[in-house]
């Protein structure tokens, strides 16, 4: 029987060493552990040298595996005569160190372990932990205003990204060929109307929500519309051609500057906290009067947050509000900017950059 083994098997450089004592090999009476040690071993040292890389974990299964050939004999050797035990147990422990060992080399020249493989997979490494997701800046910085301005009682509504020219601009008091328009250039879509005439674009601003929210509702109005913009502009360290804006609007009957003043400094405060410097500016809007604009002291400067002001009279009547009885603030502010003046960030492109290094710090 021995020299049925074949003297070395090149394919995987397999010692033909072992000393099989194969007096111990065949096992009376079980089938399950009466195995010619000698011809497992040839039989699976030439089946190793058979593998592909895609071969190799079947070959594991079937000789050293839970249930293999190997594994049975080892297992079957409580059930032999008492003297036979240890010549069998060590012959069988030094053929499964051969196999292991042949099995090694050949997956070395196979080219290592199969990606995905029994032997490619190392249990005992530590496992790995998976990237936790978290909320934009962006987004955090839009919940926290609308959480601020919901306390003070403002509702939270949304609207569309592509606007009819007519809320973007007429509805805000800039008719057509009105120089204001220069202030909000953007980005055109190539649709109109049967009638041609309300041309579609990108919202520059979230302002055009002012006329949709108050067409469908009667005064009083209290609400505040976060949403994307864009604009057909330079960008630089403050500028952006597409960015945030939270809205708001309040209409109701006596509502002065000062309620518009008192809101915004409550703002300021809960989102910059009470030490923060504020400014406020006259500055021009075609929709409001008299406009201003907010501002936040940023590193020795001012860094303009959002315009604002009392509505103007002609949008209150375009909508059918008599203004002559109601009153009303809006406001639009930069979210980014806000967000920038919080955490210190020094350029406004980071937000859309989708850098893990800059988004994971928040
Ligand atoms: C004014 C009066 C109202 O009654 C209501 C709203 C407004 C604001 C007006 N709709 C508006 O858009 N004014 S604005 O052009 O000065 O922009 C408001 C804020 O948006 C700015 O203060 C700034 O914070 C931000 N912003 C504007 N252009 C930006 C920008 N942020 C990043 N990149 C840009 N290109």
């Amino acid at each position: 029987m021995a020299g049925q083994v074949p003297a070395k098997v090149d394919i995987i450089g397999a010692s033909s060493e072992l000393n099989l004592n194969l007096d111990h090999t065949r096992l009376m009476g079980n089938p399950k552990i009466d195995v010619p040690l000698a011809e497992l071993r040839a039989e699976a040292l030439r089946a190793l040298g058979a593998c592909t890389a895609a071969d190799i974990d079947g070959w594991l299964a079937r000789y050293l595996g839970r249930k293999g050939e190997l594994t049975l004999a080892l297992r079957g050797i409580a059930e032999r005569p008492a003297d036979e035990r240890r010549d069998f147990g060590a012959a069988a422990n030094a053929l499964k160190d051969e196999l292991e060992a042949a099995l090694a080399r050949r997956v070395e020249e196979l080219g290592g372990p199969a990606k995905g493989s029994v032997e490619a997979l190392d249990v005992t490494l530590p496992g790995r932990r998976s990237l936790q997701g978290r909320l934009h800046p962006t987004t955090r910085t839009i919940r926290d205003i609308t959480s601020a301005f919901s306390s003070m009682g403002f509702q939270v509504v949304e609207g569309p990204e592509v606007e009819y020219d007519h809320y973007n601009f007429s509805a805000l008091n800039i008719p057509e060929d009105h120089p204001a328009r220069d202030m909000w250039d953007t980005l055109w879509v190539d649709r109109a109307d049967a009638d041609g005439r309300r041309r579609m674009l990108m919202r520059t601003h979230t302002s055009p929500m002012q006329a949709r929210i108050m067409e469908r509702q009667k005064p009083p109005v209290r609400v505040v519309v976060p949403g994307r913009c864009y604009r057909y502009e330079a960008t630089d360290a403050t500028h952006e051609w597409h960015f945030h804006q939270v809205e708001g609007l309040a209409v109701a009957e006596g509502i002065t500057f000062a309620d518009l003043k008192g809101t915004l400094l409550e703002f300021a405060r809960r989102i910059f906290g009470a030490d923060r410097k504020v400014r406020f500016r006259c500055d021009y809007f075609p929709f409001v009067e008299p406009g201003v604009d907010m501002a936040i002291d940023w590193k020795g400067r001012w860094l303009e947050i959002m315009g604002a002001g009392m509505v103007h009279p002609r949008v209150l009547s375009g909508v059918g509000y008599d203004p002559e009885r109601y009153t009303g603030f809006a406001f639009g502010m930069g979210v980014e900017r806000i967000a920038m003046l919080r955490h210190g960030i020094d350029d406004i492109r980071q937000f859309a950059a989708n850098d893990l290094r800059f988004l994971s710090q928040f």
